[in-house]
């Protein structure tokens, strides 16, 4: 199935939605309107969500220094929110009820506003009874571009997504049994949605692969094309990194630039296919190798002023703990009274995942980016999402330089529905 950027209500700056004039920093202007829409998935026709009529939503773009003015319009019989993940944007733009904000009643309106100073590959998602709603397809590509764009003939934005059909192919509105306590609400239905609809041999193109699924983790065999991994979660690799497969979690994404050398198909672990799309024509191969994009800016780590262990618990079979939810962060289920971890503006804090339980979790955190730490102690990925086995651990770093309330969560949301989320506090 293929996906193509629609035309979406906006000002008179609208025009962006096609890529940006690369001009000075300038102000992109969007209006997006989550309501009910009806969406044809796999040949059949069914009632869902998504924004300003599209499923999924219209992709955002800006450019690297860019304001973006969002006005976020409640077209839902129920509440609304919309997190811009991976975004360093203010708290209280952050789309996160309890913490940030108040929920969007229907039929009204809050402007998001906030500068976008990291290029790469973004998101932005419903926050709001999100397992459900970004299930239905509240959820769309946001995408910073660099002042100086890397040369590719082409860009594609590749959501892969999976949903949960019942026998007649319609959104199943029944949870599955084993969505809250096992591995998540795993659709029987895979695919990837895709920007373009044509590719060229010996075209170098850009993917931009994101995963808005709510529970599944993807392993991806991208075929038909050759190139290597050059940013995740939005940020760039110092180097451009080769790769067999990509395992993308909920909520991460992945940057990869390379050549197309034949129809270029997206194949999930066992081989499934998830979509293609049909190489015609060509061009002459580049000969110039992949270069690494220009860095965002990171703040450098200091000696950690705080270092926090976060035990996870739970799930079908785990070890008891202390909440009420299926799903536990140190035996709290559900946003905890106090933060994990509280500290000044600034500060470095050293954070220890224990994943206790026999499912994989991916922890996200807002508003930041961290680094994983390896086995030795080394800064390795630069991430806001990182995945953590089931019975695995992994310590973070991160620089604490955005003032607020944070979330920080389990990214399989129907997980996080049932209990599986905390929070920072930088003060
Ligand atoms: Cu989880």
């Amino acid at each position: 199935m293929t996906w193509t950027r629609r035309r979406f209500v906006g000002t008179a700056l609208a025009a962006s939605a096609v890529g940006p004039v690369l001009t000075e920093a300038s102000e992109q202007k969007y209006m997006l309107r989550p309501a009910p829409v009806r969406a044809r998935i796999a040949g059949v026709e069914q009632e869902l969500l998504g924004f300003n009529g599209s499923w999924p939503g219209p992709e955002l773009r800006a450019r690297q220094g860019d304001t973006m003015r969002i006005r976020l319009e409640n077209g839902l019989n129920d509440g609304a929110l919309v997190h811009w993940h991976g975004l360093r944007v203010p708290n209280r733009m952050d789309g996160v009820n309890v913490l940030t904000q108040d929920v969007i009643p229907p039929g009204r309106a809050f402007d998001y506003h906030f500068d976008v100073p990291d290029a790469g590959t973004y998101w932005y998602h419903s926050h709001y009874i999100s397992y459900d709603q970004v299930s239905r397809g509240l959820f769309g590509p946001l995408i910073v571009d660099e002042r100086e764009l890397p040369d590719v003939d082409q860009g594609i934005t590749v959501q892969l997504f999976d949903m949960l059909v019942d026998r007649d192919g319609v959104f199943d509105e029944n949870d599955s049994p084993g969505q809250f306590t096992a591995a998540g609400r795993i659709g029987n239905l895979a695919m990837v949605l895709m920007s373009t609809q044509s590719v060229r041999i010996g075209e170098r193109v850009r993917l931009r692969l994101i995963n808005p699924s709510i529970d599944r983790v993807f392993d991806l065999d991208i075929q038909g094309f050759e190139g290597a991994v050059v940013a995740l979660d939005g940020m760039p690799l110092a180097a451009p990194r080769s790769f067999d497969r990509i395992v993308l979690a909920p909520g991460q994404r992945c940057d990869v630039i390379g050549d197309v050398t034949a129809d270029l198909r997206f194949q999930g672990a066992d081989g499934t296919d998830l979509g293609s799309v049909a190489a015609r024509g060509q061009r002459a191969r580049r000969t110039t190798p992949i270069a690494a994009l220009p860095p965002n800016t990171a703040a450098r780590p200091q000696e950690p002023a705080a270092h926090a262990t976060l035990v996870m618990q739970g799930g079908m079979g785990g070890q008891p703990h202390g909440g009420f939810g299926t799903w536990a962060l140190n035996d709290v289920s559900g946003l905890p009274a106090k933060p994990l971890v509280k500290v000044r503006r600034g500060a470095t804090a050293r954070i220890t995942l224990r994943n206790q339980t026999s499912f994989d979790h991916v922890m996200h955190l807002h508003g930041h980016h961290f680094w994983e730490l390896n086995a030795s102690g080394h800064r390795g990925d630069y991430r806001d999402s990182t995945l953590v086995r089931a019975g695995e651990a992994r310590d973070i770093l991160c620089v604490l330089d955005n003032p607020g309330s944070w979330m920080f969560h389990c990214h399989m949301l129907s997980h996080q529905a049932d209990g599986m989320a905390t929070w920072l506090q930088v003060t």
